[in-house]
């Protein structure tokens, strides 16, 4: 047995909002029951193994500043590339159990060594997979969602499944069948797509109508194949307006749902809803999310949060309890999630280098997000905004409503009538007072 790369922490307990433990949660309490359902229930929590465990920090002006053992071992070449994926995976579950994080999720460029040579790398992810099942039945840690990268190795340039060549797409599609078979065999509880590089730098050079048609050819084989293994996970695209390319065709929750619909995917396939991949969009997440769950497509949450101030997808750990608390509102009202969760695609920032920092930054995220469901469940609890919602559109359920919904009246009848009748009069849409419901019930969390 390695010794604990987290020899310092035993593991992390819920202590209260009034604790002053930087290594406790002041809102995460796993066995409360809020609505109806304990909190872990509710919230699903998963940790990133790419972010927290297979980055060092490196950006593109400098080299890694994190203490990532393996990482700097396999590159010094004194360590071989699975002693190293074995010592990050030993860590990572570590740091899972000390958590108390019920999900993981992972790449197989994460998990295994990643030479780009399929046949090796599908033999190191088949290897590292199955020491990873024997972790989980150690820890008790389950798997939200496995993905392939489709992004890092030069030959994906021009894109996966919407490459111009379709031996790319061949390649891609072989390590997809992979990464669902690992993550069927490790029981994930869905499967992710995010389109690294599905999408273009410059119209000039793309066949728009080609890429698409490969990209739903492409999906219709991951379905296809899902049900053949008898994989009863969700099936998750992530949506990304931009960023590595120029433009993303999985660009935000209303984009991807056209295509699931002109596909005829729209039943097989729905959205992990990232915060910062909202705004970077120029959406709220709270916008992403209530056009998922109107769509009836609404699957996981990537918890993380952009900068006011940079346009890029810098996952900051979620911070905003008011941000949270409008996208768990709208979780609730839809129902919940599922089998989807909440998983942290976060990073620490750079000179964040101690060891310990990566609790805090996941303490600090579950503890927002924890808030969040205690504000939003008691905000639906209140019936505060709901029954101001049903008022303000109650008449759509009166006689002129239901007639001009059902189709029973048409343009020169309502002309008919309003030459009739007296103008409406409109009504305050009270933003302001709403703004100050929502804050009240953030402000009386306990
Ligand atoms: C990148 C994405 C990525 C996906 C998984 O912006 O968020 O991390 O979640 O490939
Ligand atoms: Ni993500
Ligand atoms: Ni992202």
């Amino acid at each position: 047995m390695t010794a604990p790369f987290f020899p310092n922490i035993e593991s992390i307990s819920y202590a209260g909002p009034d604790s002053d433990d930087p290594l406790s949660f002041r809102w995460y309490d796993r066995d409360r029951i809020v609505a109806g359902r304990r909190m872990e229930d509710h919230l699903r929590f998963a940790v990133a193994y790419w972010h927290s465990f297979a980055a060092d920090g490196a950006d593109i002006f400098g080299a890694g500043t994190l203490d990532r053992p393996w990482i700097a071992g396999e590159r010094s070449g004194a360590m071989s590339p699975m002693a190293a994926a074995e010592m990050k995976q030993d860590a990572a579950f570590e740091f899972f159990a000390k958590l108390g994080v019920p999900y993981f999720c992972f790449h197989d460029a994460d998990m295994a060594p990643f030479s780009g040579e399929f046949r090796d790398d599908a033999a190191a992810l088949a290897a590292m997979v199955d020491r990873a099942a024997g972790k989980m039945h150690e820890t008790g840690v389950k798997l939200l969602w496995g993905t392939a990268n489709l992004f890092t190795h030069p030959r994906y340039a021009a894109g996966a499944a919407t490459n111009p060549d379709p031996e790319l797409f061949a390649r891609a599609a072989a390590q997809v069948c992979a990464v669902l078979e690992a993550t069927h065999q490790l029981q994930g509880e869905n499967y992710v797509l995010w389109g690294g590089r599905e999408g273009y730098e410059t119209l000039l050079n793309t066949d728009l109508g080609r890429e698409h048609a490969q990209m739903a050819r492409f999906l219709h084989m991951v379905v296809e194949h899902k049900h053949r293994i008898g994989f009863d996970g969700t099936i998750l695209l992530e949506p990304k307006p931009f960023e590595p390319t120029k433009h993303q065709y999985d660009h935000d929750t209303a984009t991807v749902f056209a295509f699931l619909q002109r596909y005829d995917l729209v039943d097989e396939i729905k959205v992990n809803v990232e915060v910062n991949h909202a705004t970077l969009a120029g959406y709220d997440f709270h916008h992403e999310l209530a056009y998922a769950v109107n769509a009836g497509i609404l699957g996981s949450v990537d918890a993380n949060a952009g900068d006011d101030r940079l346009g890029w997808d810098v996952d900051r750990f979620p911070v905003s309890v008011e941000q949270m608390t409008l996208g768990v509102y709208e979780v609730l009202r839809g129902g919940g999630l599922g089998s989807g969760g909440f998983n942290f695609d976060a990073k620490l920032r750079r000179m964040s280098i101690a060891r310990d920092d990566l609790f805090h930054a996941h303490i600090g995220g579950m503890d927002t997000v924890a808030r969040a469901l205690l504000a939003a469940a008691s905000l639906l609890e209140s019936d505060e905004l709901e029954s101001f919602r049903r008022e303000r559109y109650a008449a759509w359920d009166g006689e002129l409503g239901q007639q001009i919904l059902d189709g029973k009246i048409d343009l020169p009848s309502l002309r008919e009538r309003t030459l009739e009748l007296p103008d409406p009069i409109s009504v305050s849409g009270r933003q302001e007072m709403l703004e100050n419901l929502v804050a009240r019930h953030i402000e009386r969390t306990r």
